[in-house]
């Protein structure tokens, strides 16, 4: 199964809206494997945004995810980064399909209610920096039986 790194941004939780969020997701038939609310630091939102060091939007982008509150999981399930990242939208709202949260929930080009990782390898490192081990889930979701045709390393 794969796991991925998603964060309900500071917008996100002053709109109240991280519970509909949440919803989507499990509903889709994702695990949630970790869930935290946290306050990020400068410091580990340049880590975690040190691919965007020196545009234009990094220093903003900087003080919007320290603004406030986030909440941040791991979702798993096959293909789940690739799921997210559709279920996510466009970066921001204006651009996002309807049916997808930035295209439901937002109508920003700088305020955009959520992170994804967009690959395997950056689902790994981001779950690193906001994770311990312990703080991760490993169990069976019951209804897993009901959400694929075939269970073990063949769910499809
Ligand atoms: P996404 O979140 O869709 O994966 P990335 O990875 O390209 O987008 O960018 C990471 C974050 O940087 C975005 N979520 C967004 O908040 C911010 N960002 C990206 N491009 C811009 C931009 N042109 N102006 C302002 N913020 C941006």
């Amino acid at each position: 199964m794969e796991r991925t790194f998603v964060m309900c941004k500071p917008d996100a939780v002053q709109r109240q809206l991280v519970g509909r969020i949440v919803a989507r997701f499990e509903a889709k038939g994702l695990k949630i494997a970790a869930m935290k609310m946290l306050r990020i630091s400068t410091e580990l939102a340049q880590r975690q945004y040190a691919v965007h060091k020196g545009k234009d939007f990094y220093e903003p982008l900087l003080t919007f995810m320290t603004a406030g509150p986030v909440v941040a999981m791991v979702l798993e399930g096959n293909d789940a980064v690739r799921i997210v990242r559709s279920m996510m939208g466009s970066t921001f709202g204006p651009d996002a399909a309807p049916g997808t949260i930035r295209g439901d929930l937002g109508v920003s080009k700088r305020y955009n209610l959520i992170h994804g990782s967009d690959s395997a390898e950056s689902a790994a490192h981001e779950i690193g920096l906001f994770f311990n081990a312990e703080e991760i889930q490993d169990y069976e979701l019951l209804a897993e039986t009901w959400l694929y045709a075939a269970s073990g390393p063949n769910r499809i």
